[in-house]
């Protein structure tokens, strides 16, 4: 029996990986988009650490096509030239330093693996990538791989131009050119095995998971077979055994085919319908109001919680493009924002990411922003500027820094409390004013309504005097904002003017005076 056991097991009957791999108490990422490794290395130090981060999903590591026309769009990232690690947020000592003292603070580092294609069939000829490698896009060569003809899909996509022309069509999504990438043969055990070596470099430099670019575009099975490959991760900083977190991008909105659930044998899955859903319910579009909130999650048909990766926004929706379209919440409209990512950290669904931005000249022109390519703050030789820290805490360089906002730190803390606590004490007005608790430990009351609130409500919560971590936070056992008091049998009145700054109120026990 026991072998019985050991042999299931090591068939991989559990072989997914869904645990992010944090320490303890530490349950959200964030996306540092486009962030220099020296600046993401100061980051875990001086601020993710001290305030209960778990980790951070970095912008790919490896060398890519350096693209001039538009000039140094943040989507070259996303067309490779070789798996050597070097791009503009730094070279290989310099990521090995990163990950090095951000898992010796206990912040995980989860990159970017960009494996379902090379750069684009028009990229041409030539050394002009961000090591210098030579390639040519039009034989299909990659020397510094090495990939020639034989590694990729020409042969089998159907369609006339080589190209995705429909989405209803699952062959051609897995087997044609996406956005004309030339498309990789996964099937092909050479190409498997290149992948695996290079996130297997990786996973010994004490990375601890990967989210996986364009999952739609590859087949379950051939992710599969590579991740199959795949070390386990480093003893200096986890435990004997422990597999890679693996979520994938999966961009399904419905409509498609294509379902996030094919993917779930492999890891988590990007939940997109998280982001378009909530953006349009705090917008209160098409009729939308926060009390549909009470059963958020599955009950929104969302994947399971136990295989869902979720977020307000990401580095490409965010731009008014892409999945989920013109309802997505951003920085750009921050007091909204602050509510959706408040909302997001305080419900048990999901693993939450939290966006961090650059700030980049955006500008409409017949509802498209013309600006939607625009790279990372860079310097006139194309190198990307630092990240400077302001005395108010802020970051400049038009860097936004979103995971440093007052609520949205604060809520990252707040989950970290209420960790593994169920969602209880749902209230609701029947309209936008809503509020839930998390078990004992947490409670959060929101006022989105275009009228006062003044209500008294069951938080769950010890009796006490709590510090509203929205609108100040506990420092030296005094709160810097608004005061909270529940009575002995756990209500509390709560009061939120619709014009107030930030119309959501967050106490916790790690906040109680
Ligand atoms: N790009 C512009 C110009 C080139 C890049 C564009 O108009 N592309 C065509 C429509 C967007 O399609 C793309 C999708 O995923 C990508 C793309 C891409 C993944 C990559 C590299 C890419 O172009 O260039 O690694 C995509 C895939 C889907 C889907 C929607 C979009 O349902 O299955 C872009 C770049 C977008 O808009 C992009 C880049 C990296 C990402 C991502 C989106 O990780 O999620
Ligand atoms: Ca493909």
């Amino acid at each position: 029996m026991r072998i019985l056991l050991l042999v299931l097991a090591a068939a991989g009957l559990c072989w997914g990986q869904y645990n992010p791999n944090t320490v303890p108490k530490r349950t959200s990422i964030v996306h540092l988009f486009e962030w220099r490794w020296q600046d993401i290395a100061e980051e875990c130090e001086r601020y993710l650490a001290p305030n209960g981060f778990g980790g951070v999903q970095v912008s790919p590591p490896n060398e890519n096509l350096v693209i001039t026309s538009p000039n140094r769009p943040w989507w070259e990232r996303y067309q490779p030239i070789s798996y050597k690690i070097c791009s503009r947020s730094g070279n290989e000592e310099q990521f090995k330093d990163m990950v090095k003292r951000c898992n010796d603070v206990g912040v995980r580092i989860y990159v970017d693996a960009v494996v379902n294609h090379m750069c684009g069939a028009a990229g041409g000829s030539g050394t002009h990538s961000t090591c210098g490698s030579y390639f040519n896009a039009g034989n299909r060569d990659f020397p510094a791989v090495p990939y020639s003809g034989w590694d990729f899909n020409d042969g089998k996509c159907h369609t006339g131009s080589g190209e995705i022309e429909s989405y209803n069509d699952i062959y051609q999504v897995r087997d044609c050119r996406l956005s004309s990438l030339l498309d990789l043969a996964l099937e092909k055990d050479y190409v498997r095995s290149t992948i695996a070596e290079y996130m297997n470099r990786l996973i010994d430099m004490g990375v601890a998971g990967f989210r996986i670019d364009a999952a739609k575009h590859m087949w379950p099975g051939d992710i599969r077979a590579f991740l199959d490959k795949l070390h386990n991760l480093n003893t200096q900083w986890f435990s004997e055994g422990t597999k890679p977190f693996i979520y994938q991008e999966v961009i399904d909105l419905g409509g498609e085919p294509i379902k996030g659930s094919e993917y779930f044998g492999n890891g988590r899955v990007t939940e997109f319908k998280y982001g378009a859903k909530l953006g349009t319910v705090i917008r209160k579009w098409n009729g939308e109001k926060m009390a549909y909130l009470k059963n958020w999650g599955e009950g929104w048909g969302f994947v399971p919680s136990d295989r869902a990766l979720v977020f307000v926004d990401n580095h490409d929706n965010q731009r008014g493009h892409g999945a989920g379209g013109a309802s997505i919440l951003t920085f750009w409209d921050a007091r909204l924002y602050k509510m959706a990512v408040g909302f997001m950290l305080a419900h048990p669904y999901g693993v939450t990411r939290v966006m961090s931005s650059f700030r980049w000249p955006r500008y409409f022109e017949n509802g498209k922003d013309v600006n939607d390519w625009v790279g990372p703050p860079s310097n006139s030789d194309g190198s990307t500027k630092s990240v400077t820290i302001n005395p108010d805490t802020t970051c400049g360089n038009d860097w936004v820094c979103e995971h440093r906002w007052r609520q949205i730190r604060n809520m990252v803390i707040f989950r970290n409390v209420v960790d593994g606590e169920p969602f209880s004490n749902w209230w609701d007005n029947g309209s936008n004013q809503v509020a839930f608790g998390r078990g004992n430990k947490g409670f959060i009351i929101f006022n989105n309504d275009d009228w006062n609130m003044n209500v008294y409500v069951q938080t769950g919560l010890p009796a006490g005097t709590y510090c509203d971590v929205i609108s100040g936070q506990k420092e030296n056992n005094r709160c810097t904002g608004k005061q909270v008091f529940v009575s002995g049998d756990g209500m509390a009145n709560f009061q939120i003017n619709t014009d107030a700054e930030d119309p959501f109120i967050a106490i916790h026990v790690d906040a109680k005076l």
